[in-house]
């Protein structure tokens, strides 16, 4: 069977990644276009790919070499790409957020459901994590027994270029929101925010840590720490707390060492979240690249676009909550297509 042709679009950190993995590390993919508006950047990341580079995004969308598209674009451009990717009636694998609105994220959520088939995989590439995936199945196959409570840390070395709440909450807090979804087979009903005092290494006057409480529908409660300037290294962590057990990933990592020896302890932490999920990125693009190949356009076990609906809809919630010192903001998800799967 030919080679699945992808489009890239953005080339910048994550994108460059992508590139590379569907170019040295994909099985039965092949990048042929390549799109950023830094055109020197792109041709950089085409030339080590033997792919062309295009000169605008949407071009490079309706491509005659293009079978299939990848979306690594700021995420203020998802939604209008996601669309011309439905409009060309092509496969995408979309980055996380799916839109910085929930309102944009619908639309996309009603644009597809009026297609033949869904067309699109949203990245939340925890959910291919084999720490996320076995403590997924640790619940699900009984073995922990009822879960209780959610805990999450999520730290950045740096926040790079999000300069205020909302981009961190929609870029970052994002992965928690869709980690409690997952882990618990359940939808958030509401969000708390408590800020402390700030952290001195805050870019932008971000409030620095955040604490995050998320109600989900069965009255359990999700805590996110979200701490995007460190200043140490890259930390993401879960604890389950539940009936038979407490269950934590995130701590050994098989990417983060640690070591103790004569009365000491100590390791090494990975900058930041490509080393990290390294692992995750693999099999999800893999998986993605193979159900498109099948005809299926979307493998079982990966975000939908409901999901990043969802998740857009618990992060207005939570930019809302900002401001209502510590009180709940509801969380109200608007009607779910039937064709929706
Ligand atoms: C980044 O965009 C990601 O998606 C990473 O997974 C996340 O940990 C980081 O906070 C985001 O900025």
């Amino acid at each position: 069977m030919a080679d699945l042709r992808v489009a890239v679009i953005g080339t910048g950190i994550m994108g460059a990644d992508h590139v590379d993995r569907l170019t040295r590390r994909t099985k039965g993919a092949t990048v042929t276009v390549v799109y950023d508006y830094d055109q020197a950047r792109a041709a950089e990341v085409a030339a080590a790919a033997g792919a062309r580079v295009a000169t605008d995004a949407f071009e490079a969308i309706r491509a005659d070499d293009v079978d299939a598209v990848m979306i690594v674009s700021p995420g203020a451009f998802h939604a209008e790409q996601a669309l011309a990717c439905f409009e060309a009636g092509k496969p995408v694998l979309c980055e996380k957020p799916l839109a910085t609105t929930a309102a944009d994220a619908y639309r996309i959520v009603e644009a597809e459901a009026a297609l033949a088939k869904p067309l699109l995989t949203l990245g939340f590439m925890r959910r291919y994590d084999p720490e996320y995936a076995a403590l997924v199945a640790s619940l699900r196959n009984g073995d922990l027994g009822e879960p209780i409570l959610v805990n999450c840390k999520h730290r950045n070395a740096s926040s790079g270029g999000n300069g205020s709440d909302r981009a961190v909450v929609f870029d970052s807090a994002v992965h928690e929101v869709d980690v409690a979804r997952f882990v618990l087979d359940e939808e958030i009903t509401g969000v708390r925010v408590i800020l402390p005092k700030p952290g001195p290494n805050r870019a932008n006057d971000i409030h620095d840590p955040m604490l995050i409480l998320f109600t989900m529908a069965s009255g359990r409660l999700v805590t996110d720490e979200l701490y995007v300037n460190t200043n140490a290294g890259y930390e993401v962590r879960t604890e389950v707390l539940a009936s038979k057990g407490i269950a934590t990933i995130g701590l050994e990592v098989g990417r983060m060492t640690s070591h103790t020896t004569a009365l000491t302890w100590g390791g090494g932490h990975v900058a930041d979240f490509r080393p990290r999920f390294a692992t995750a990125y693999d099999i999800e693009v893999q998986a993605w690249v193979d159900a498109v190949r099948r005809g299926d356009n979307i493998d079982a076990l990966a975000a939908t676009s409901w999901d990043g609906y969802a998740a857009a809809a618990v992060c207005e919630a939570a930019v809302e909550a900002l401001g209502t010192n510590g009180a709940e903001v509801a969380v109200s998800l608007a009607a779910r297509p039937s064709a929706q799967t």
